[in-house]
């Protein structure tokens, strides 16, 4: 990542609504929803098998395994859309990332819980782009505070610090489907 976009600093996270214009903000959402290969993952709770509550797919640099939640996420390379994002919060932002994460909220009752994204090699600063139905986005600055509260629009951009506590909770208003992608950087090993 670029240093003068510095994860932490007062401000953050920052947030941009309409980075990506209602027409390709619409053309995106459609396409990931066909194009991409979803998946239902599952993950282990005291030694029950819990299904997660989203549904998920991840692209990277060939040779990127994203390793969370127990799982390994390998990469092999960029659906074409995708790749031409990344150039887009290059050019447009100067960040440098190396693979995203995408995760699709069918319904209200998908969800992420509290989490931080601080896994080995994982920088610092991931830029979330939503597309589709508006949910609300918690971040937790420091342990104690209470949290804030970010609506999340179709076409949005926000850069926030990984390490910071976040979570996307269910709602019980009708919403419909959403998908949000997370570029990030992960060091090559
Ligand atoms: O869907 C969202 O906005 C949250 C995604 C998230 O927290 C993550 O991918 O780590």
């Amino acid at each position: 990542m670029q240093p003068e976009i510095e994860p932490g600093a007062t401000g953050w996270p920052l947030y941009w609504p309409g980075f990506l214009d209602q027409p390709a903000a619409d053309q995106l959402f459609l396409r990931l929803r066909e194009e991409i290969v979803w998946q239902s993952e599952t993950f282990s709770l005291y030694g029950r098998t819990c299904r997660v509550p989203r549904l998920v797919s991840w692209f990277g640099d060939p040779g990127l395994n994203y390793r969370y939640t127990g799982a390994d996420h390998r990469c092999t390379g960029w659906h074409p859309v995708l790749k031409t994002l990344r150039q887009e919060l290059h050019e447009r932002c100067g960040l440098v990332t190396n693979l995203v994460l995408l995760n699709r909220y069918r319904h209200g009752q998908d969800s992420m819980g509290w989490h931080t994204d601080d896994e080995h090699g994982h920088q610092p600063l991931v830029a979330s782009i939503s597309l589709g139905s508006t949910r609300r986005f918690l971040t937790r600055p420091a342990a104690g505070q209470p949290s804030a509260r970010w609506d999340l629009e179709h076409g949005s951009l926000l850069l926030l610090d990984g390490r910071e506590p976040h979570a996307l909770p269910k709602t019980r208003r009708p919403v419909a489907e959403r998908i949000n992608l997370t570029f990030r950087f992960l060091e090559p090993r």
